[in-house]
């Protein structure tokens, strides 16, 4: 295993992505995380290459084997690799439960001592993790043994990933509007449209877009909304007219759309600072959008039979940070809800609420914090074997 110098410790995070932006972008943050604040020697062992760019433009698609702010990050291609107890690193994560190569794990059984080995899960606010959280899995027949290690949103889990920088770094970027300005107006964005309700929007292709973008047109008060290049591109080419490509642009009635480019993830955070609102997916901008400390409506990832909403219901029991009309809306958004929903007079009513939603928010986000930081929590169990 690969150490610098005045490092003593190393770590291998493998990452397989099954789908979109959320798995690499989720590995990535760690991979640096522990890096940087807690001087451990990462690998990154990812599949895909491409997506990784996406996320991270210094990211070479053709290289197996690359060192990225001062993380090793490697093509993870080929599942019979051989690797022998050399190869292994002092502690494992496997993210998702990705099966890690087999010989890999042949060979931690090999090392003495052995690595503390675990399974990073998906961030869920359900009740059941809290008695999963740390739990230890025996291999069937290796002397080894796995720990599920689970973010969460109480001190029963592993907490929420966040970097020990980032609050302030929010903090001061928030404060200077100018350089919030100049950050949205690389975009397109106007002075006037600064001034509006500015929204981003991040979601799956099934959500009620285009009743949204309604309710929008016809408010009261001005709405700048913000969406990335690649996302609901139907609705918002039936809304642009238009090729949905990065700079297109409309306004209907109070509405304005504007397509910005898929951004590198530290300015997708600036982007989150800079609105007012944030319509977030998945797990990573799903997180990032609770330490933007903005209101929120959360697309959550669809799964079969719908256990995405027990997932959905879970955490809008938790969040202190609701209302009547946004839980209306985040059940609106993700198809849960009981009855139909007017989109108009909701959005209208939680757009006056606003304000109060945000206060609310910086409670919630302050809360979060409270409970530590996924990557010194994981760290703080893995010194537990030593
Ligand atoms: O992209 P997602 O839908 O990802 C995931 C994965 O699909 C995964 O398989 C699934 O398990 C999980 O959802 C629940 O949504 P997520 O998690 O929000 O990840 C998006 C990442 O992309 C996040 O790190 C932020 C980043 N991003 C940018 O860097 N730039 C951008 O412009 C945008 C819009 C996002």
């Amino acid at each position: 295993m690969y150490l610098k110098k005045h490092q003593t410790r190393s770590l291998a995070l493998f990452c397989k992505v099954v789908d979109n932006y959320g798995d690499i972008g989720i590995c990535w943050r760690l991979a640096k995380q522990l890096q940087q604040e807690h001087d451990i020697a990462v690998t990154l062992w990812v599949d895909d290459l491409a997506s990784f760019k996406r996320i991270c433009p210094e990211v070479a698609v053709d290289c197996d084997l690359q060192e990225i702010a001062d993380v090793l990050v490697r093509h993870w291609q080929n599942q019979d690799a051989i690797f022998t107890a050399s190869d292994v690193a002092d502690i494992v994560i496997e993210f998702f439960a990705c099966d890690i190569p087999p010989a890999y794990i042949v060979a931690m059984a090999e090392c003495t001592p052995r690595p503390v080995w675990l399974n990073l899960e998906g961030l869920t606010a359900e009740e059941w993790v809290e008695g999963c959280h740390t739990l230890p899995s025996p291999h069937p027949t290796m002397s080894l043994t796995k720990y599920f290690f689970f973010p969460g949103f109480n001190n029963k889990t592993g907490g929420l990933l966040i970097e020990s920088a980032l609050e302030q770094q929010r903090q001061e970027f928030q404060s200077d509007h100018a350089a919030m300005y100049a950050f949205l107006a690389q975009f397109g964005v106007t002075s006037i449209e600064m001034a509006s309700t500015k929204v981003s929007l991040f979601c799956y292709p099934q959500a009620p877009i285009a009743s949204l973008f309604e309710a929008w047109q016809d408010s009261t008060a001005a709405i700048t909304c913000l969406v990335p290049e690649g996302v609901a591109t139907d609705a918002v080419e039936l809304f642009l007219g238009q090729s949905p490509v990065a700079g297109a642009m409309a306004r209907h009635g109070s509405l304005t759309v504007r397509v910005l480019p898929f951004i590198p993830q530290p300015d997708y955070d600036k982007l989150l600072w800079s609105c007012d609102l944030n319509f977030v997916r998945g797990e990573d901008s799903f997180v990032r959008a609770q330490w933007a400390a903005k209101p929120f409506i959360w697309h959550i990832y669809p799964q079969d039979e719908n256990l995405h909403h027990k997932k959905l219901n879970a955490f809008l029991e938790c969040h202190t940070a609701t209302t009547e009309n946004s839980t209306a809306l985040s059940l609106g958004w993700n198809a849960a809800a009981k009855e139909n929903i007017n989109w108009q007079r909701t959005w209208s009513a939680f757009q006056s609420e606003m304000p109060q939603i945000t206060l609310m928010c910086i409670n919630w986000q302050r809360q979060m914090m409270e409970n530590g930081d996924l990557a010194s929590n994981l760290i703080t169990f893995c010194d537990t074997f030593r």
